[in-house]
């Protein structure tokens, strides 16, 4: 290649030192001791409230119990299947402790999506409530399912086998480079799979967040977090809960988004940071209810996981004057947080709106011309590439997928279209990758492909967003009808409603008579893009 300089974009933070050689756990517990006595986790519904010495005890006895009963090993995966609860977070952390691996997933999953990871990362236990123990009937047998809301009865000596707080053993368990948890994404094509995120990758990435002197994200011990984002999704299981922990804030947990709930919960408890996606930004924006609370609490509001609008973020700013909001660019395989406002600093700098936010520290990006390869200037926009220890290891079992998204060079390929400006803001002006993001869920259109193209009528579909105002992007389906067969629009809405979450159904199929390809078959998604532009 001819390109003599490489251009590359950091942080304007100074690079810190960081002790990612540490088992996660250990590191966003290590100054809990210190705050035993603080409130770590509230349960907004009920009010439970466990401080930190009784997250710390509880999560190493839950641990203990895995190991006791179940015969839970370093290196083994767990599911979890639970919406944000108490017991997600004693039970993520007692799976680490273990060294073992934690695969998330929604509790509103379809049994075949359930299933579908469960099997491919060959989990063993699966943590779950009980009205969802009908989605693993098709599981093996061999796999354990431990419903929280029906524990079984302690076992003698069981008490007596935890390993306590200080155990030397267990720092020995945990290898840095073991993975941590298993969030699954489609990443820039294809179907989900497994993302690999180490002790090491996610201790990087939560200090590059709240730890320095000069923290991106400044939060204290005195702050109450929201935590109504999914646990489930990489998100709020990093940048909410384990970036809370490690600062000794306390979580103010709450199940499912309801804007009367939410507004009550803040003012209650006088909630001081509130990490959003953008339609519950919009919810607050718009709903005259908002005005009926008191949110003066809130001093830092985020948003991330999909684009933030610009009026939007006006009319918000409108209605919290005295709340920072800024965004958070971030994608799973990419450990996840590429890039964070640095209004939410601990010392501020300058900020523009519309910006997803500057490079972490301790990592380079560089924004690459997806045709060339070759490096860019600011302000030119191109496909966005991060390096850094937080990054994924990579997609389980599947090499060909990871040697796609991280190059020879160690870069990651987003298959997210920006540009970083002068003022070393990055902002994000399109995808080359085939996701589409529903409410800032992800749905990849191959999984939902493959599902159409199971129906006996159907010879061929592909599957696009189409935009739209509350969710972002909808998922809408071309499709073929094979020869001779007849099929209405609803009858494949439902067949496809009827095996995946609410998040991937299609919301409008277009009949067509061929589905434009590439040469060597790839769906020329582009030109559908443009084709729905025009109707
Ligand atoms: P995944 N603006 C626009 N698009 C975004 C943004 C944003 N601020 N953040 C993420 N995306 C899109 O894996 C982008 O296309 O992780 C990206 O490649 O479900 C894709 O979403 C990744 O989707 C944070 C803040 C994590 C954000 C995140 C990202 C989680 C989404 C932690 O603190």
């Amino acid at each position: 290649e001819s390109q003599t300089r490489e251009y590359l974009y950091r942080s304007k933070l100074p690079d810190i030192a960081i002790a990612n050689d540490t088992p996660l756990v250990d590191y966003v517990l290590e100054r809990a001791a210190r705050f035993s006595a603080r409130p770590c986790v509230i349960d907004g519904k009920s009010g439970t409230t466990l401080t930190y010495g009784q997250v710390a005890v509880q999560s190493a006895r839950l641990s203990a119990s895995l190991a006791a009963r179940h015969g839970l090993r370093r290196g083994d995966v767990v599911m979890l299947l639970l919406p944000n609860c108490i017991e997600f977070v004693l039970a993520f952390l007692g799976i680490l402790r273990r060294g073992a691996v934690a695969t998330t997933a929604n509790p509103f999953y379809t049994a075949r999506e359930v299933c579908e990871q469960a099997r491919a990362c060959n989990a063993r236990i699966v943590i779950t409530l009980s009205p969802y123990v009908p989605k693993l009937a098709e599981l093996d047998p061999d796999v354990v399912i431990f419903t929280i809301d029906a524990p079984p009865p302690p076992q003698d000596g069981e008490n007596s086998r935890q390993d306590g707080e200080n155990s030397p053993r267990r720092k020995l368990v945990v290898q840095p480079d073991d993975v941590a948890a298993l969030p699954y994404s489609s990443g820039t094509t294809g179907l989900p799979k497994g993302v690999m995120l180490t002790h090491r990758g996610l201790v990087t990435s939560i200090a590059q967040q709240v730890d320095g002197a000069n923290p991106n994200i400044y939060w204290t011990p005195d702050d109450v977090v929201l935590c109504v984002l999914p646990l489930f999704h990489i998100y709020c299981m990093n940048s909410v809960f384990l970036c809370s922990l490690r600062v000794g804030a306390t979580i103010l947990i709450m199940p499912k988004f309801e804007i009367a709930e939410l507004l009550e919960l803040i003012q209650r408890h006088r909630v001081t940071i509130a990490p959003f996606v953008p339609p519950i930004v919009l919810a607050i924006a718009k709903n005259p209810i908002v005005d009926k609370y008191d949110l003066s609490s809130v001093r830092m509001v985020l948003s991330g996981a999909a684009p933030l609008g610009k009026e939007l973020e006006d009319a918000f700013r409108a209605r919290l004057p005295l709340a920072v909001l800024g965004q958070g660019y971030g994608m799973t395989e990419a450990g996840p947080v590429i890039a964070m406002n640095l209004a939410f600093a601990k010392e501020v700098f300058p900020v523009k709106p519309g910006s997803c936010g500057t490079i972490v520290r301790n990592a380079t990006a560089k924004v690459v011309d997806p045709e060339t390869g070759v490096s860019l200037p600011h302000n030119q926009a191109g496909e966005i590439c991060i390096k850094g220890a937080q990054i994924m290891k990579g997609y389980l079992n599947d090499p060909e997928a990871t040697a796609l998204t991280i190059d020879k060079e160690g870069w990651l390929h987003t298959g997210d279209v920006g540009y970083i400006d002068d003022n070393d803001e990055v902002f994000l002006v399109d995808r080359v990758k085939e996701i589409i993001k529903f409410k800032g869920f992800q749905v990849a259109p191959a999984e939902v492909e493959a599902i159409l193209t199971s129906h006996p009528c159907v010879a061929d579909a592909a599957v696009i967003p189409k935009k739209d105002e509350t969710a972002g992007e909808l998922p809408v389906a071309f499709v073929v009808i094979a020869n001779g067969f007849k099929v209405s629009e609803e009858e494949l809405k439902l067949f496809v409603s009827q095996q995946v979450v609410f998040y991937k159904k299609i919301h409008k199929v277009y009949f067509v008579d061929s589905i434009p390809k590439s040469p060597a078959g790839k769906i020329l998604r582009k030109d559908l893009r443009s084709k729905l532009e025009l109707n």
